[in-house]
C-alpha cells in the first residue's frame, strides 16, 4: 500500500502543482502534518465554473441516456484501477482505517455500476386517460447543474452516489468538497476526466470541482441556475442550506445529522449484537453520520451485554489507520476531539457512568487526536439529543420494547436504526408505522454500512432526502406529464362543456 502523499499522486498522475497552490493548508489527521496546500476559489471563479456547468448542461442533455451511462461506465472502471491508491489517500486525508478506505472506493464503484443500468432505465409511466382517444404519459428530463456539497467523512463515495446518478440523469455537476479533504476530490475529478477523455463526447466542464469554505458553499446555494444542491453535513449547514435554495424555489437533497440507535431484545444472538454495536460505534472513529450513538439493552440481558461490550471496547486496536492491525485511526481534527470532552463533561454532570473517552497515543503522534471510544451508561429518564461526531455510545436498559422504540425515536434526527432479535413480532413492530421512524430501520445489522442499493437518507433533522439507490434517482430529473390527443374531438377533462 502506497503511504505518502507525493506516491500517491504520482501513481494517479495528478501534477503537482494542484497540491502546492496557495490558500489552503491540508493537514493529514493521522499525524496532523501539513500534506499539501490547494487553491481556493474565488467569488468569480465560482460564477464562471457556474456558467460552464450550464452550457456544459445543455449539450449534455442531448445525449442519450445509455450513452451517458457509457461514460460512468467507463469511470467506474477508472476507479476499479486505482481502487487502492484512492482507498490509501481517502485515508491519508479523512483518517479512516485502509479497510473502510477501500470499502468507500467499492461503494463509488457500486454506485456507477447501478448507475449504468439505471440509465437505460430511467422509466416514466403510462397512465389510464380519462378522456377516448388520449393517452398520458410521464418523461423524465435532465434538471440542469446539480450542486453536490459533501462532507470529510465519505469525502469520495457521497460525491459518487450522487455524481453518478446526476450524470445519467442528464445533468451536469459541481462539487464543493470538504475544506478538509480537498485532495480525495481533485484525484476523483482527474480521474473523472481521463475518463471524460476516454469517452471522447462529453461536453468540457461536465463534472467541476470548487474548493473553498463555507461561502462558496452558500454561493452556489443562492444561484439560480443551479435547480437542484445536494448537500451532505450537519443539521446546522442543513439549515442554513434549506432556506436559501427553497427561497428561489430550488430543489435540495439534505443529508444531514443522525442519532442513531440499536435496540437489543432479549431473544438476540448476542456475539452478532455485540460485533454490529462496535462497529458501528467505534468504526470510522464514531464519524459516520449512521454510527451509532444509543443502544437500549433490554433488562434481562443488560448485566451481560454491557460487561461484554466494555471487555470488546477494551481490546479494540486504536493507532495509524495506514497499518492494517488498527480497527480505529484518528478523530479529523482538534475540535472534533474537544466537541467529544464536552459531550462526555456533560452527561458526567448529568449522572453518566463513562469508560474510554480520553486522549491516548500523544507520543507517537503528539499532533494527531486518537481517543479511546467512549462508553456511557446513562441514567434511564436521559436521552442525548444532539449528534457528537465521536466515538461515544450511550447505554440504557429498558423493560418494554415499546418503550425504547419511543425512547429510540424520541431525538431530532431520523437516519438509522436497528434491532437485535429473533422474535418475528419484535422485528415486524420495529420495521411497522408504530416502529422506528427513520429512513433507515434494520433487523439484525447495525446501523451503518448500508448497500448502495436502497434509498439512502433520513427523516427530521437528518433532511428528507434519498441518495444512492432505489427512485432515489428522481430527484435528479424533472417530470413532465404529457396528455396526448389522437382523436378528432377535443373533450375537456371533467366532462366540462365549453362550446364557442
Ligand atoms: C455518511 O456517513 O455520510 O451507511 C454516509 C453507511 C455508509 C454511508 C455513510 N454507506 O455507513
Amino acid at each position: 500500500m502506497m503511504k505518502t502523499i507525493s506516491e500517491i499522486l504520482s501513481a494517479l498522475g495528478i501534477p503537482l502543482d494542484k497540491v502546492e497552490g496557495k490558500g489552503l493548508t491540508v493537514t493529514s489527521p493521522v499525524d496532523g502534518e501539513t500534506i499539501a496546500t490547494v487553491e481556493i476559489a474565488g467569488t468569480e471563479a465560482v460564477d464562471a465554473v457556474i456558467a460552464q456547468s450550464k452550457i456544459a448542461f445543455e449539450a449534455w442533455r442531448a445525449v442519450p441516456a445509455p450513452k451517458r451511462g457509457e461514460l460512468v461506465r467507463l469511470f467506474g472502471n477508472k476507479l476499479r484501477e486505482h481502487k487502492e491508491t484512492l482507498a490509501a489517500l481517502v485515508t491519508l486525508e479523512c483518517g479512516k482505517i485502509y479497510q473502510e478506505g477501500l470499502g468507500e472506493v467499492q461503494e463509488m464503484i457500486d454506485i456507477c455500476d447501478f448507475a449504468v443500468g439505471l440509465s437505460r432505465q430511467l422509466y416514466g409511466l403510462t397512465i389510464a386517460s380519462e378522456r377516448p382517444g388520449h393517452r398520458m404519459m410521464e418523461t423524465w428530463h435532465p434538471l440542469g447543474p446539480v450542486a453536490i456539497i459533501s462532507a470529510f467523512n465519505f469525502p469520495v463515495a457521497v460525491w459518487s452516489w450522487n455524481s453518478a446518478l446526476a450524470l445519467v440523469c442528464g445533468n451536469s455537476v459541481i462539487w464543493k468538497p470538504s475544506e478538509k479533504t480537498p485532495l480525495t476530490a481533485i484525484a476523483c475529478q482527474h480521474l473523472f476526466e481521463q475518463s471524460a477523455i476516454e469517452f471522447g463526447e462529453a461536453p468540457e466542464y461536465l463534472s467541476q470541482l470548487v474548493i473553498g469554505t463555507a461561502d462558496v458553499g452558500e454561493q452556489l446555494t443562492k444561484d439560480k441556475r443551479i435547480p437542484l444542491v445536494s448537500a451532505t453535513g450537519s443539521t446546522a449547514m442543513g439549515r442554513k442550506v434549506g432556506p436559501v435554495v427553497a427561497e428561489r424555489f430550488g430543489r435540495t437533497i439534505l443529508e444531514l445529522g443522525g442519532n442513531n440507535a440499536i435496540i437489543v431484545c432479549p431473544s438476540a444472538d448476542i456475539d452478532m449484537a455485540l460485533r454490529a454495536i462496535v462497529f458501528g460505534a467505534v468504526g470510522t472513529c464514531g464519524q459516520r453520520c449512521t454510527s451509532t450513538r444509543r443502544l437500549y439493552v433490554h433488562e434481562s440481558i443488560y448485566d451481560s451485554v454491557v460487561p461484554a461490550l466494555k471487555r470488546a471496547y477494551s481490546s479494540v486496536a486504536i493507532g495509524n489507520p495506514l497499518d492494517e492491525k488498527h480497527l480505529v485511526g484518528p478523530l479529523i481534527d482538534e475540535q472534533a476531539y474537544t466537541q467529544m470532552q464536552n459531550a462526555l463533561a456533560l452527561s458526567a454532570q448529568q449522572g453518566g457512568k463513562l469508560v474510554g473517552g480520553e486522549r491516548v497515543l500523544t507520543d507517537q503522534f503528539p499532533h494527531a487526536f486518537y481517543v479511546q471510544p467512549a462508553l456511557v451508561e446513562l441514567a434511564d429518564a436521559a436521552t442525548v439529543q444532539t449528534e457528537t461526531f465521536a466515538p461515544i455510545l450511550y447505554v440504557q436498559p429498558y423493560t418494554e420494547l415499546t418503550d425504547a422504540i419511543a425512547r429510540q425515536n424520541d431525538v431530532p434526527q431520523g437516519l438509522s436504526s436497528a434491532i437485535f432479535t429473533t422474535d418475528v413480532r419484535e422485528a415486524e413492530l420495529f420495521t411497522s408505522a408504530m416502529g422506528s421512524d427513520c429512513g433507515i430501520a434494520n433487523v439484525n445489522i447495525g446501523t451503518s454500512g448500508a448497500e448502495i442499493g436502497g434509498a439512502f437518507g433520513g427523516e427530521k433533522e437528518t433532511g428528507g432526502g434519498r441518495e444512492s439507490g432505489s427512485d432515489a434517482w428522481k430527484a435528479y430529473m424533472r417530470r413532465a406529464t404529457n396528455t396526448i390527443n389522437y382523436s378528432r374531438e377535443l373533450p375537456l377533462a371533467q366532462g366540462i362543456e365549453f362550446n364557442l
